[in-house]
């Protein structure tokens, strides 16, 4: 190679790196991509096809030197030159008073003290060492003294900059903060484990923890581990004329002008009241955060303030974590039962010794199914850990082995319905077992009913649960047409119904009679329809006649309708007492309007299949999808030789590469709208 060859690739490696260190910063820490991740994958090969033909090139910081080559055999001992310290907690307003009262006490101040917060990720505290700003090791807090050297899969963490962005960084940097798995990463890797006989892990932390842990970085280059930055620790040699930040809240905005990533929820209020307004605000987020926080940390936000305040033992005086209620807890299970479902489906539900966990009172904990029992290997009377996370309900996720008392019992699963005692059904392949008492298990009826009552079904105002097991008990209702000859003699004879209430529940019931035929089907309660499936079959066949009369060939054009829910649906219409209940509930007076089928073979897009990938602006996927399916297309969730075209907004993936692969073609998010602009659609 020629020098002026090789000067020419140096400039393209370098300018390649630039860029794609560019798009890192937008897709990881500012949520703000872009490109595709095609065009990334792109300028990603091109960038690893110029340094395989100039290994002399080659640099540690290259975005393209994530994960090095060889696992490791052993982790090193890395001594932390400052400690990381840990926070004081507090655990309730008081406490939070008590800090702020002391904070000023001690700086002698009447007035208002200035804080930056943000939450407190439930993960794995790490140092981040720049040396010219580039990224030279990471390492766990381990005892605060001395961690363990985790560069290698430090390196991997897409959101963590090999090399810091910008000027004016001190020639020696440390750089604290979490290391975490999002939720939803969490739960695609128990998935995965789950679907591949694995062991799972029991929450995001431990997951994170023990990705950090593995010697070979491609485990932690396969998992979506993020780092959200909070403070710096050594920071020496700040260039001549750079200013060093002197808030805490500044100090982050410089770390996030570097390339790194900080949360997205800090921010500075005043006083203690403020920070009381910011941890309400918090915990009324908590469930819907991308990821698991277990506080809010407050910080004297002045950097000399907290210089003032300085340490006692092991935690800055200057700082303290509000606590949430946990979100694991241990108690005791005392029993198992069995529920049946409205499709005859029998979960194991844990009765437990009630505990306070996730900020509720807990006595009831799912066990999903036997696999999970084994997986488990919990018995009766065990010490298990109960998790309340998010709105999901709540599971237990492991047992206390060492605490298993000696008359503990295994669990025993039913092989009868323990409501209809009819024989239990398990089907190969399946971790569930089912009733197969059909409507004639009370339970199964009962649930149909709830179902069939519900808000996004036929909301019956005032039918609540309590009151389908009373009126099922009482013998007075056994499917959904008998709802519509109750009384209000009937219904105020029951215990605890005023005349009144039994008087709104037969008007909630006259007023839910004028549904639409989408509520309706859903209101059926047949297996694997939900309301999606349920408006797609409404919007196929326009009338229910149609639906009852179809094929399952021809129940399977119907959009996400595929061989086991058109067996379901068959099965389920093919059932006299079924059917017999349908008319009931018309002749009843329950009636919908006709949706207008407009004939599919003459729609624009008829006999087209389309995929929608990456994110769009004016609407989500499904809403794209909708409009797309009202054109006549077909919507598939993979490319393939048969897609007809693929809309790509920024941040598709997979999708858009392999439709340019096979040469389909793909139009953007503006010429979409065009498109549904020309045939009138909108969204
Ligand atoms: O453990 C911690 C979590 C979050 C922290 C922390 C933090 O700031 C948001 N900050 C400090 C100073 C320490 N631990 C010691």
């Amino acid at each position: 190679m020629s020098a002026t060859g090789s000067s020419a690739a140096a400039d393209e490696i370098e300018s390649l790196r630039a860029q794609l260190r560019e798009h890192n910063y937008r897709y990881y820490v500012l949520d703000e991509p872009s490109i595709p991740d095609a065009s990334y994958d792109r300028l990603m090969r091109e960038l690893q096809a110029l340094e395989a033909a100039h290994p002399e090139l080659v640099t540690e910081d290259s975005p393209s030197r994530r994960v090095g080559a060889e696992p490791l055999t052993e982790f090193t001992q890395v001594r932390h030159e400052l400690p990381m310290l840990s926070l004081d907690n507090a655990f309730s307003g008081e406490e939070m008073a008590e800090f702020d009262r002391r904070v000023k006490q001690r700086l002698e101040r009447e007035e208002d003290i200035e804080y930056a917060c943000e939450p407190k990720l439930d993960g794995i505290a790490v140092s981040l060492l720049y040396r010219d700003g580039v990224l030279e090791r990471g390492a766990t807090r381990g005892d605060g003294r001395t961690g363990e050297d985790i560069t290698h899969n430090i390196r991997t963490v897409q959101s963590i900059p090999l090399r810091l962005m910008g000027e004016g960084f001190p020639a020696l940097l440390e750089v604290r903060g979490e290391v975490y798995l999002p939720r939803d990463g969490f739960e695609a890797m128990n998935e995965q484990a789950r679907a591949e006989g694995g062991k799972l892990f029991v929450n995001p932390r431990n997951a994170a923890a023990g990705t950090l842990r593995q010697l070979d970085p491609r485990v932690a280059a396969s998992r979506p581990l993020e780092m959200c930055c909070y403070s710096v620790g050594v920071v020496e040699g700040v260039p001549a004329g750079a200013h060093w930040p002197d808030q805490q809240s500044d100090i982050l905005d410089q770390l996030q002008r570097w390339g790194l990533r900080i949360n997205a929820e800090s921010a500075v209020v005043q006083g203690v009241e403020g920070c009381d307004a910011y941890y309400e605000r918090l915990a009324d987020k908590r469930d819907s955060l991308a990821y698991d926080i277990d506080g809010i940390v407050f910080k004297v936000n002045d950097i000399a303030l907290q210089e003032a305040l300085g340490f006692v033992s092991r935690a800055p005086r200057w700082a303290i974590a509000r606590k949430f209620p946990a979100q694991e807890e241990s108690t005791r299970l005392l029993d198992v039962e069995f529920q049946v479902g409205r499709t005859g489906a029998i979960t194991p539900v844990a009765r437990l010794e009630p505990v306070f966990v996730g900020g509720v009172t807990v006595s009831n904990a799912t066990l999903h199914n036997r696999d999970e029992i084994e997986r488990l290997g919990v018995k009766k009377g065990d010490t298990v850990i109960v998790r309340r996370a998010g709105d999901v309900i709540p599971q237990v996720v492991s047992v206390i082995e060492s605490e298993r008392p000696g008359d503990a019992q295994a669990i025993r699963f039913p092989d009868h319905c323990p409501v209809c005692d009819s024989p239990v059904e398990r089907i190969e392949g399946e971790a569930v077992i089912r009733c197969t008492g059909g409507l004639v298990c009370q339970a199964q009826r009962k649930q149909s009913l709830k179902h069939f009552a519900s808000r996004r079904a036929m909301d019956v105002d005032g039918l609540g649960d309590k009151l389908v097991d009373q009126l099922v008990d009482e013998g007075l209702v056994e499917n959904a047409a008998d709802l519509y000859r109750l009384s209000v003699e009937q219904l105020a004879g029951l215990e605890r119904m005023a005349e009144k209430s039994a008087r709104n529940l037969v008007d909630a019931l006259e007023t839910s009679k004028q549904t639409s035929l989408a509520r309706f089907i859903f209101a059926l309660g047949i297996r694997e329809v939900g309301e999606a499936t349920a408006l797609n079959l409404a919007n196929h066949f326009g009338d229910l006649p149609p639906i009852i009369a179809a094929s399952e060939e021809q129940l399977l054009a119907v959009d996400d309708v595929g061989p086991i829910v058109a067996d379901h649906i068959r099965q389920f219409l093919d059932a006299e007492q079924n059917l017999e209940v349908i008319d009931a509930l018309v002749t009843a007076g329950v009636a919908w309007e006709k949706v207008e089928v407009a004939d599919a073979a003459e729609l624009p897009l008829a006999g087209q299949t389309w995929v929608v990938t990456g994110t769009l602006e004016a609407t989500s996927r499904d809403g794209a999808k909708q409009a797309l399916q009202q054109l006549g297309a077909k919507v598939a969730g993979s490319v393939s030789k048969k897609t007809s075209c693929v809309v790509a907004g920024p941040g598709a993936g997979s999708k858009l590469s392999k439709a340019e692969e096979l040469g389909v073609e793909v139009i953007d998010e503006q010429a979409f709208l065009a498109l549904l602009d020309k045939h009138g659609v909108e969204l």
